[in-house]
């Protein structure tokens, strides 16, 4: 059966069916919401689509952080300032698979009931879960979950490089985390953010920027209002000083979760809404000038959402920068990742005049900030990769294009998307990964190319003359150590990893250009 791009969201609707936890009941409004939008693009879509004739996929949607007695405490903390950002996701993606035309099966939370509900997951083409739900659908398909864990698909915020997914690597050489170790392809997991493309960077759809026309004649004008970023009591501990900074010059809001009988630790000054729903919550940020950051939630979707509404984001620089070894939030995530920034994507991809990044504690940065941000007025900004359109393009491209090269076939094979013409050859200084080398030039890692590179002839190719040639497994290789001039080659596919970087090491690096604001794609990937 075809994938015809649909225009209206009932299938959703109908595959959520008789759920009301609060998650489901978050996702479902989230989706109501942006249901036009989702339908514009749908409509845009099947005008320029037309030639392409995909299948059909009998796909599952199953949030394990919903299941079981963790889906409990999630489910419990929806509505008292938990994490949401999941949600969103999760939404995001249901009503983005809808429109592409596929068949839908989702699974909830269902409080009470055994923490895998799925009995038969073998007849679905695609299953997105997440790190919980792996576990879950593992203890209930015994046997048959080997054959089928290329068709798993995990959600997975922060990413998961590939030295942590080898679990004899990650063992071996430290890197064992209470996640990873699945051994799966690594863009199997698909992250919110753009953070190693090692992953496939799934995202999320942040508001629109409201276009200039629809925009009412004083909006430009916001109001001289600050909304502080921060729904629980705890994200305020020691940032009064800079709250206090903000207030000299702005009017501040909040909305902070509130537990009824309790009385607010937050600095008198601030105008507490509590814990607002998200249409309410937009509203208040298309009133607001600045859109502060306090240091945490990581990497949420609010300051880009804040962005689209015309709001600046203000946010704290983190030197040094955080990661999981200096820092609770992040140990124990399989990554190695340096955290710039509160919203290093907000810092890297999208900038001045939008996003201000400063030393929080520096008096003189941070009014200079508030200073300049009050005198300039700034446009409402969606990047183009977090529109329905974007993501409706990018998931179209993997269910196409990725399908074939993670699933069905054994894992041996070599990906062939994207196709070697975008192959882009980089040769890194020492000591830096394969993300920054190709960044540097504009240029994104690709690691399904990597094999591309992996022989002898690419170091000839480059200049490099070998004293020695080794194939190793080692998530560094290929790659060229200019003392006694080593060349290593990688024995382990599993292992071709954009993230990692060694002093000793110059990395052999397959970069690729990418699509404007669509850092997925390249224009040879389409
Ligand atoms: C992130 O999770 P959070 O839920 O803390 O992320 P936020 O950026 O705060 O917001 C998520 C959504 O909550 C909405 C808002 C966002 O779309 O519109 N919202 C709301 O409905 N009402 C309000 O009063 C305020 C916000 C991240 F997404 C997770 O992956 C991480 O686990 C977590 C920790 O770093 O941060």
């Amino acid at each position: 059966e075809k994938a015809n791009i649909r225009t209206t969201l009932s299938h959703f609707y109908e595959a959520i069916n008789n759920n009301s936890s609060p998650a489901i009941r978050f996702i479902r409004s989230r989706v109501e919401r942006m249901s036009v939008w989702w339908i514009q693009a749908g409509l845009k879509m099947r005008q320029s689509n037309k030639k392409t004739v995909l299948t059909q996929m009998k796909v599952l949607v199953y949030p394990g952080a919903l299941a079981g007695s963790a889906g409990q405490r999630f489910e419990a903390m929806v509505e008292k300032g938990g994490p949401l950002g999941e949600l969103v996701q999760w939404a995001d993606l249901s009503a983005c698979l809808t429109i592409l035309g596929h068949n839908l099966t989702v699974i909830g939370a269902a409080p009470g009931r055994g923490s895998c509900p799925v009995q038969r997951p073998l007849t679905f083409d695609l299953i997105y879960t997440d790190y919980h739900g792996l576990v879950h659908l593992q203890g209930a398909m015994g046997l048959a979950f080997q054959h089928y864990k290329c068709r798993f698909r995990i959600l997975d915020s922060f990413g998961t490089e590939p030295a942590f997914n080898l679990e004899s690597y990650a063992h071996s050489r430290g890197y064992t985390t209470q996640w990873g170790s699945w051994g799966l392809q690594p863009l199997q997991y698909m992250t919110m953010f753009p953070h190693t493309p090692d992953n496939s960077f799934l995202g999320f759809v942040s508001e629109e920027a409201v276009r200039e026309e629809e925009l009412e004649p004083d909006t430009h004008g916001k109001d001289r209002i600050a909304v502080i970023y921060g729904k629980q009591d705890y994200m305020w501990q020691g940032k009064t000083e800079y709250v206090n900074m903000i207030h000299e010059e702005l009017e501040t809001h909040a909305t902070v979760y509130q537990p009824p009988g309790h009385g607010s630790n937050l600095p008198s000054f601030i105008t507490n809404h509590g814990l607002l729903t998200q249409d309410r919550f937009l509203q208040l940020l298309r009133r607001a000038k600045v859109f502060v950051g306090l240091g945490f939630p990581y990497e949420g979707p609010a300051p880009i959402e804040a962005i689209a509404l015309g709001c600046v984001l203000l946010q704290p620089r983190f030197d040094p920068p955080h990661s999981s070894d200096n820092n609770d939030f992040y140990k124990g995530k399989p990554t190695t990742r340096q955290i710039s920034s509160q919203h290093p994507y907000a810092e890297q991809f999208i900038g001045k005049p939008h996003v201000w990044t400063v030393d929080m504690n520096n008096r003189t940065d941070v009014q200079g900030a508030v200073k300049a941000i009050l005198r300039t007025q700034v446009k409402p900004f969606t990047p183009r990769e977090l529109t329905c359109e974007g993501m409706l393009e990018r998931v179209q491209a993997y269910i196409r294009h990725q399908w074939a090269d993670l699933t069905g076939i054994d894992l041996k094979t070599v990906p062939t998307w994207p196709p070697e013409s975008a192959l882009r050859l980089h040769l890194g200084p020492l000591g830096q990964s394969c993300v920054s080398v190709c960044r540097r030039s504009s240029l994104v890692c690709e690691p399904a190319l990597f094999h591309h590179l992996n022989s002898p002839a690419t170091f000839t190719r480059l200049g490099l003359s070998c004293s020695s040639m080794v194939e190793e497994v080692n998530h560094l290789f290929p790659a060229y150590s200019p003392w006694g001039r080593h060349c290593g080659l990688q024995q382990e596919p599993l292992l071709f990893s954009c993230a990692g970087s060694d002093p000793s090491q110059r990395r052999l690096c397959p970069c690729r250009a990418n699509l404007p604001g669509q850092v997925a794609l390249c224009p040879e990937c389409l």
